[in-house]
């Protein structure tokens, strides 16, 4: 009786770890992947590579057909003494892009269906207002 009780103490100590563990963030079930190999459904997408360092994200202008399925790969090299060695992220409201954080250090690997409407939108990071790119769709 007493194993019961403790399989069952150990089965509802799992299912709080697990909830807590998919509590975090506040972009609803779009999962922040961190180096991850690539995703499935990416074998036919653009690959788009960027990379945040201190103060800029490279390349600073990409052009992408509407409705182009993207497989953005994303590298935060702000790693070097001195620098802020911070998080960055990408984010374009207008566009439908949601926020993709990147630590120091570290390469995601996210998919993105293109917005539709062609046009020039700016891409930034909400941590450091002053870093951000365009994205030409087209
Ligand atoms: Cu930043």
């Amino acid at each position: 009786m007493k194993t019961k009780r403790n399989i069952f103490i150990t089965v509802l100590f799992l299912l709080t770890l697990m909830l807590s563990a998919c509590g975090g963030g506040s972009s609803g079930s779009d999962e922040i992947i961190m180096d991850e190999p690539v995703p499935a459904g990416a074998e036919d997408a653009m690959v788009v590579e960027l990379e945040f360092t201190v103060d800029e994200i490279i390349p600073n202008t990409v052009t992408i057909p509407a409705g182009q399925k993207v497989l953005f790969v994303i590298y935060n090299s702000d790693t070097k003494e001195g620098d802020l060695n911070e998080d960055h992220n990408l984010v374009a409201p207008d566009i439908g892009l949601q926020e993709m954080i990147v630590i120091p250090g570290q390469t995601i690997r996210r998919l993105w269906t293109a917005y539709d409407v062609p046009g020039e939108y700016r891409a930034g990071c909400t941590i450091h207002s002053w870093i951000d790119m365009t994205i030409i769709i087209e």
